[in-house]
């Protein structure tokens, strides 16, 4: 009969092994757009902004040699700035270092800044300095939380698990509308909450490969990624335009760009249904029946694992308990 003692020192020794595993495919997907994509310097934006290259400003957006500004803290203000050549990469990533910062207190900033892939460019609109209806992939790091402000049953209850600033992943086929006053909810696809305001430096990445969306961010700059969001069955396809847009309302931030850097992230085995299919010309898509998910993947399987480890241990202890006390000799 093994002691409690001996199965521990078994299941640490497993959870190492398991962790130790786990730690190293994540090491390796962190670094895979760092070492091995390429680069892809027609989509991406260097400093000094003394030119923009293939990038045009638009709209509030002041360009000076360290960053760009989309807007300042100023109230009801939009800016931007679009990528001026399509993409013909079907797997990509898009690292964006940018700072959000301004005078307003804790939830009084607004409204935020989007990351765009989509179909069109430099049109101004409500979705954070863009045009609604969009079709294309929308990554939103929304810094205003209007759905903590709703009440009674306009209030969306899924609302309540997370707070503001908030990335989410939106999807849109064009026809529909984003709605502010659910903070996109019921389009939302997965997300996490990151408090960027009034940091030196944040990092995100993007990435689109293989049908699968996921979000990695460095929320203090430091250069330590972790899974934001992991969202599968997204189709996109080929020939549209990366975008950054920011718009202040009521409430205002600055939205400042330090650079974008854009890889081709085709290290992937591309899917067998995928790899001959054309990508041209199809309209964007989400499989929506997938659990969303507030964190990565893997994450949630470490939990699990523990979980499974320790109800293990608990079950084989009470049994041993059980065991020695059915055989030990009865008193007199
Ligand atoms: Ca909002």
């Amino acid at each position: 009969m093994l002691e409690c003692s001996e199965i521990l020192t078994k299941l640490v020794l497993i959870a190492f092994v398991l962790t130790f595993s786990l730690s190293y495919t994540l090491a390796q997907f962190f670094s895979m757009d760092y070492k091995e994509s390429a680069h892809r310097e027609q989509h991406s934006l260097f400093k000094p902004y003394t030119d923009l290259g293939h990038w045009d400003g638009f709209g509030a957006a002041v360009i000076t040699p360290e960053y760009i500004r989309l807007t300042p803290d100023l109230k009801s203000q939009q800016g931007a700035i679009w990528n001026n050549k399509r993409v013909d990469m079907r797997s990509w990533g898009v690292h964006i270092n940018f700072k959000i910062h301004g005078k307003g207190a804790v939830n009084q900033a607004g409204d935020g800044i989007a990351f765009w892939y989509v179909k069109e460019r430099m049109i101004p609109g409500p979705v954070f300095g863009s045009k609604d209806y969009f079709s294309g992939l929308g990554v939103f790091i929304d810094t205003y939380g209007n759905h903590l402000f709703q009440s009674g049953s306009s209030r969306s209850e899924q609302h309540d698990s997370h707070e503001h600033p908030y990335i989410s992943i939106i999807v849109n086929n064009g026809s529909q509308k984003y709605n502010h006053d659910d903070d996109g909810g019921s389009q939302n696809l997965g997300g996490c909450s990151v408090k960027v305001r009034n940091k030196n430096v944040t990092q995100i990445l993007v990435r689109y490969d293989n049908d699968m969306v996921t979000i990695l961010r460095d929320v203090d700059g430091k250069g330590l990624f972790d899974i934001c969001a992991q969202v599968d069955g997204i189709e996109l396809p080929t020939g549209y335009y990366f975008g950054i847009s920011a718009a202040t309302g009521d409430l205002s931030d600055n939205h400042d760009i330090f650079f974008v850097q854009t890889y081709e992230a085709n290290n992937y085995e591309m899917r067998v249904h995928s790899i001959h299919a054309s990508r041209d010309g199809i309209i964007p898509s989400a499989r929506r029946d997938r659990p969303k998910e507030e964190e990565g993947g893997a994450w949630s399987v470490i939990r699990i694992m523990l979980a499974l480890m320790g109800v293990t241990l608990i079950a084989a202890c009470g049994y041993g308990l059980v065991a020695v006390t059915s055989n030990k000799p009865k008193g007199t």
